[in-house]
């Protein structure tokens, strides 16, 4: 059987967790924090990685593209090679367009560090205009590529919600708002798959959260700089839960939190 390693607060993580789910294809889950990664499976300590009966893989988009050729019922990329090369596309455009820049806020968005105004501002720009083009390729109607689910739809899921909440915390407005998102997240989240993944998403961060809090509790004696970026965090998430529905997280800037809660 197929193990999906990782952890479930990770939107590169429910990307698969999401596929192999609609798909119907069993596997089961280990959870691999960051830091704890099994280098022999994923070189640079990402997550997330899967275990097969033939070896290992990283990397989200060659995951999706195993499981999709080994396991082709339910299938989330047209038969057309055309209709699948725009299927890729959008999976591209939200990952490399959208996604990994908008990562540049999530350090002041969601963990209490700080963004410098210059770098806000370059990727304000280059979000607002990779948005703009998105919006040239996206249907939403009712899925992200047409009528059909598909793996831009596996993508869209965990990426947009971040999209929204970073930009909304940091420039007070979601960049995605003149887009069908929300109405699309909305309907996506009527799928019990998606359900699965959220009650899961939020049972994980949560678990993530108490295992810095005995450090940063013990560490009542240490610089109240150190115990307000803990508690900033925590606001951050708490505000992100409430603003909206799917609160992930990039656990580069968690990692470089971690020693500076140390007593
Ligand atoms: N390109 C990778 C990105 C995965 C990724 O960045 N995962 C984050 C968690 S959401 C991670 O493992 N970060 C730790 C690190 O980069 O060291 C993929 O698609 O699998």
């Amino acid at each position: 059987m197929l193990t999906l390693c990782g952890f479930a607060a990770s939107n590169y993580y429910n990307k698969v967790k999401f596929a192999l789910l609609e798909k119907g294809v069993p596997f089961q889950e280990e959870l691999a924090w960051v830091g704890q990664t099994d280098a022999e499976c994923s070189p640079l300590g990402k997550v997330p990685y899967l275990k097969t009966a033939q070896g290992p893989l990283c990397e989200s988009a060659v995951i999706m593209e195993y499981i999709e050729q080994a396991y082709p019922q339910n299938p989330l990329l047209p038969a057309d090679p055309f209709a699948a090369a725009k299927v890729r596309e959008l999976v591209t455009f939200l990952e490399l367009h959208l996604e990994l820049v908008a990562r540049n806020l999530y350090p002041e968005a969601f963990f209490g560090s700080k963004v410098s105004d210059s770098a806000k501002e370059k990727t304000g720009a280059q979000l607002e205009k990779n948005i703009a083009a998105l919006a040239k390729l996206a249907r939403f109607s009712p899925f992200m590529a047409g009528d059909t689910l598909s793996l831009a739809d596996c993508a869209a899921v965990v990426h947009l919600p971040l999209i929204s909440g970073a930009t909304k915390i940091i420039y007070g407005r979601d960049f995605l708002a003149d887009l069908p998102v929300r109405d699309y997240l909305k309907r996506m989240g009527e799928r019990a798959t998606l359900q699965q993944i959220n009650a899961d998403r939020k049972a994980n961060t949560e678990l993530m959260l108490s295992r810095i809090k005995p450090k940063a509790c013990a560490a009542s004696h240490a610089p109240p700089r150190q115990r307000r970026r803990f508690f900033d965090v925590h606001q951050a998430w708490q505000r992100l839960w409430c603003a909206e529905r799917a609160p992930l997280m990039h656990i580069n800037v968690f990692k470089r939190l971690k020693p500076r809660m140390s007593p």
